[in-house]
């Protein structure tokens, strides 16, 4: 064969084939995705957009993400790759709230708190770096500073309580004061025979947010040692509540121990009768009180858990509130604890929409589990709990009866965790 035809032959057929692999890809699209994606072209997925008002994730967790999320768009339909939330970049001028993480302990309390550090920044703060307050009654040792330093992504900070916010008021009678811890040992009430633990609940009651370390900032998250959280938070927490308006968050809701605040609420008619100018409309009041507030039914939001707003603290009203109440002598002639009397303050001095109840931390202080209700909160953020410990719909729980006063639908899995 003449050597000019062969080549008329070859290039015939490479027009064929050229043809032929244009026909391909016209009929069959998605193979044109798969050669963008190796072009490093992403796709935005738009149907679950983050809440509105949750804000987004700095930019150092933006690599880690989005290369979890090619991997799943690989193996998943792409019904899976819709349900994922991409995350939004937001650069290293990401400007974050004024607040701090808080902590009161003891030098002693090192291994216990290392747990609650790690769960809080390997959960969150490591995308946010948030600063960490600590507070002590007595001074913080070196082994104390270098290990939770070297655990935390945000300036950290060691602060030391003064004697006028540890200790006993001058109107306080000590002697009744043993007699009271007396008879509470006897009676075998938790912590009842405690000094340091009344000073501590006085002190989370009515200090922690006017420490110098503290006045700088507004947002606080209290963290104690031995937490746990179950779940990644993948929102700017105190700009969630900054941007919604909120003063208090709570993960668990409960009954007190009645022992230990006997005559609390008879105080609290009292200076409601003095103040009744702090008293706000449209209040939580339904939910400490079953007939009105003649009497108190004991719920109170689990303080040891704690996101807020600490000009709330330093306003009128609670000012007046913690004064009246220390003037009471309940701290130490009965065993009042902060998270009562935050309770009570922020259900009665706050409209309720100021209220934030963070369903989707999981959470745990032995002995209790916040665990988020629905199984899709559950995937979407990692959580390691057992949702049959949710402790929030079962029987010693306040937080049933806080969706009944807030109108709040229950979420469809609540029944079965009851
Ligand atoms: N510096 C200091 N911190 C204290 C003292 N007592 C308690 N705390 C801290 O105060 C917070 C509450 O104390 P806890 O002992 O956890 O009280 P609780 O949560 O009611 O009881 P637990 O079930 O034992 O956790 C924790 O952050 C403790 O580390 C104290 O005497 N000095
Ligand atoms: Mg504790």
């Amino acid at each position: 064969m003449p050597r000019a035809s062969t080549l008329r032959i070859v290039r015939l057929a490479a027009i064929a084939l050229i043809l032929l692999v244009i026909v391909y890809k016209l009929i069959n699209p998605s193979s044109l995705t798969t050669l963008s994606r190796a072009a490093g072209y992403h796709e935005k997925t738009s149907s679950k957009p983050s809440p509105a008002q949750k804000p987004p994730v700095p930019a150092d967790d933006k690599q880690a993400e989005s290369a979890n999320e090619e991997v799943k768009t690989d193996e998943s339909p792409a019904s899976d790759v819709q349900t994922k939330t991409a995350p939004v970049e937001v650069g290293k001028d990401y400007v974050r709230a004024n607040a701090t993480f808080v902590t009161l302990a003891r030098n002693q309390d090192i291994w216990s708190l290392v747990k609650s550090i790690r769960h809080v920044e390997d959960r969150f703060n490591r995308k946010y770096h948030y600063d960490w307050v600590f507070l002590n009654d007595d001074d913080f040792d070196d082994n104390f500073k270098e290990v939770t330093s070297s655990l935390i992504s945000g300036n950290v900070k060691y602060g030391k309580i003064p004697k006028e916010h540890w200790g006993y008021p001058d109107w306080i009678d000590q002697k009744k004061a043993a007699e009271v811890r007396e008879q509470m040992r006897q009676k075998q009430v938790i912590y009842g025979d405690s000094v340091s633990y009344r000073h501590m609940c006085r002190f989370e009651s009515g200090f922690f947010f006017k420490h110098e370390l503290m006045t700088q900032y507004k947002y606080y998250w209290r963290v104690e040692p031995d937490i746990i959280l179950h779940c990644d938070i993948d929102y700017d927490v105190f700009k969630y509540m900054e941007k919604g308006g909120y003063d208090y968050g709570f993960t668990l809701s409960l009954y007190e121990y009645i022992e230990t605040i006997p005559t609390l609420w008879n105080s609290v008619q009292k200076f409601i009768i003095e103040h009744p100018e702090h008293i706000a409309d449209d209040n939580l009041m339904n939910w400490l009180s079953d007939d009105n507030g003649i009497t108190y039914n004991k719920c109170h939001f689990w303080s040891n858990f704690e996101i807020g707003n600490m000009d709330f603290w330093r306003s009128q009203a609670y000012q007046d509130f913690f004064e009246f109440l220390d003037h009471e002598g309940g701290f130490f002639y009965e065993r009042w604890g902060d998270a009562p009397v935050h309770s009570i303050a922020a259900g009665l001095f706050l409209p309720k929409d100021k209220i934030h109840f963070f369903d989707d931390i999981g959470y745990w202080h032995v002995p209790f589990t916040n665990c988020p209700t629905n199984k899709e909160d559950r995937m979407r953020l990692k959580c390691s709990c057992n949702p049959m410990e949710n402790f929030i719909w079962k029987g010693y729980s306040c937080t049933p009866r806080y969706y009944n006063v807030m109108k709040m639908k229950r979420p469809s899995e609540w029944h079965e965790q009851s």
